[in-house]
């Protein structure tokens, strides 16, 4: 016949339905507008510019990337290690067209990216791969010892030839720092939560309030 193998998609994950998508962009453009507002951001302005006194526009410095959604397993069509095996994971299997609720609990930008953190539940976390952490070793050298899921995310927007990937890298190197003990600096209280510098252009938005995302777990093909 004609469909002698079936190929593995580019990735799973969980897709934000339509509704919710436009909510969190508008958050997240409201949170870079303010962001870009504080003196404390201006202070440390050059980290995204790499020069002393020249001003970014962070709404226009990230680019968005298509749907949100919150990848699981990137497959790349079966290229990548375990993808097979994911798939046919029966968790994968049985929850494959379900909604979930995500939780985002926090916003961070970089200069290279800007994401939402999303913490997993124990029934979402049957669906993450055991080595999604332990795979961004070769970035953050103590990415494996954080907890299952520290990896979970949804990228809003990559700076100029910055990859999608690099979101997810990020936010597991604020985690590790966190672990090591580093709070960051406190910068302010917003509306939204607390602030956080954690240096070299890393900053955290600790939401107050979770924001609760209905999302479809389906795969990607392109
Ligand atoms: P993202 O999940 O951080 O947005 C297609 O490229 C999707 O798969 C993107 O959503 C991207 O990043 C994710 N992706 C690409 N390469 C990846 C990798 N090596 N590991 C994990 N996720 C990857």
């Amino acid at each position: 016949g004609p469909l002698e193998e079936v190929t593995l998609p580019l990735f799973f994950g969980w897709f934000l339905l339509s509704s919710v998508q436009e909510k969190i962009r508008c958050t997240s453009m409201d949170f870079l507008k303010t962001l870009d507002t504080l003196e404390a951001f201006k202070k440390h302005m050059s980290d995204f510019t790499g020069k002393p006194d020249k001003e970014v526009d962070l709404e226009q410095y990230f680019e968005a990337k298509g749907t949100l959604h919150c990848t699981t397993k990137f497959c790349n069509y079966g290229k990548a290690e375990g993808a097979k095996e994911y798939a046919e994971k029966p968790a994968v299997k049985n929850f494959y067209g379900s909604i979930f609720e995500l939780s985002l609990t926090a916003l961070f930008v970089t200069p290279r990216v800007v994401g939402a953190r999303v913490t997993l539940s124990e029934e979402q976390l049957v669906l993450w791969p055991d080595d999604a952490e332990k795979e961004a070793e070769s970035a953050v050298p103590t990415a494996a010892s954080l907890p299952l899921g520290s990896r979970a995310h949804i990228t809003l927007g990559c700076a100029e030839g910055v990859e999608p990937v690099q979101t997810g890298l990020d936010l597991l190197q604020i985690l590790a720092l966190q672990q090591e003990g580093q709070q960051g600096e406190l910068v302010t209280e917003m509306e939204l939560g607390s602030l956080r510098y954690y240096g070299e252009g890393r900053w955290l938005l600790s939401l107050r309030e979770p924001m609760c995302a209905p999302a479809c777990f389906s795969s990607f093909y392109n």
